[in-house]
């Protein structure tokens, strides 16, 4: 009997989770015609990865709201604490994942786990090794994901195989100027004009559990820190309202420069936390951290380390 399977990324989703929930059901309704499998998503998109799916023409996953019950895949995260509602009442198929792992599971199931820049990388090595074809549009998204993911290749997360699938996916695709192509992409997103300051910090943000402390951090890429830094003070209000409301013991929003390679912090609550994992001084609530650019690489390690 045929089954409906969701592929579904994370929270708050990024380039990399919608685009590789859409290419992995693509791939997986090719190898394993019998089922039918829909490329889902948790919550709104952002606008670099809207810019991405009218460029190469696909309409938005399906929202799923609760999965109980609900066959679902992961792709491009692992942890319950970043997954769907229904997390534990659903049947979790497989895992497509480049991050930390923090999973359980009571059954073998298919995990597969790389240390690269994007989880649309596995894919599209996938895609090259496996796949009947691979269409111009899914090439598209997948160099997109990989682009998004590794900061057009600056990120401290990227590898060789990010920049080997990138270059097939990019010939597929047409993308003679992979670079001028994931700037393109990363402006899309840079522009922060008419997102309120609660907006601004959960465009991408993650919530994390360091020794029973509660802990958030999101992060913002802009190509000019101009904008961000006239609305500093409205941003700070935010992260401690959200962090009084929420019971937060810190917050964090990166803001990621992809032209000068480098964050500022803007830090509420345990700043002594951040001066400790970083060994700088926190001052006026902020502080600039030069080369600095991967949260999963450069930030969240060295922050867990300390709690
Ligand atoms: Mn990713």
């Amino acid at each position: 009997m045929s089954e409906k399977i969701y592929v579904i990324g994370h929270m708050n989703p990024d380039t990399d989770s919608i685009c590789s929930a859409l290419a992995y059901a693509e791939f997986k309704n090719q190898v394993d015609p019998g089922n039918e499998y829909i490329a889902a998503r948790m919550g709104e998109m952002n606008s670099e990865t809207a810019y991405v799916l009218e460029r190469f023409g696909f309409s938005e996953p399906v929202l799923l709201e609760d999965a109980t019950g609900l066959n679902i895949i992961l792709v491009d995260h692992n942890e319950k604490s970043q997954s769907v509602e229904g997390y534990d009442g659903a049947q979790i198929l497989e895992v497509i994942d480049h991050h930390k792992i923090n999973f359980k599971c009571s059954e073998p199931i298919y995990y597969l786990n790389e240390p690269v820049g994007s989880t649309a990388t596995i894919l599209g090595d996938m895609f090259l090794s496996t796949a009947k074809n691979i269409d111009e549009g899914i090439a598209g998204l997948l160099l997109s994901a990989i682009l998004s993911d590794t900061v057009v290749f600056k990120s401290a997360t990227t590898t060789e195989k990010d920049w080997r699938v990138a270059k097939k996916m990019a010939q597929l695709a047409k993308i003679n100027d992979i670079k001028a192509f994931g700037i393109e992409v990363k402006k899309a997103k840079s522009s922060l004009e008419g997102l309120s300051a609660n907006q601004i910090i959960y465009s991408d943000f993650k919530d994390f559990d360091f020794k029973n402390s509660k802990v958030g951090i999101g992060q913002i890429e802009v190509v000019d820190s101009a904008e961000s830094e006239m609305r500093r003070d409205e941003l700070l209000d935010e992260l401690n309202d959200i962090r009084e409301s929420k019971d937060y013991d810190l917050l964090v929003l990166m803001v990621t420069n992809i032209m000068d390679e480098g964050s500022e912090l803007l830090v509420s609550g345990l700043s002594n936390k951040i001066e400790a994992a970083f060994d700088v001084e926190v001052k006026d609530n902020r502080v600039y951290l030069d080369g600095v650019m991967s949260r999963k690489k450069q930030i969240v390690p060295l922050i867990e380390g300390v709690f």
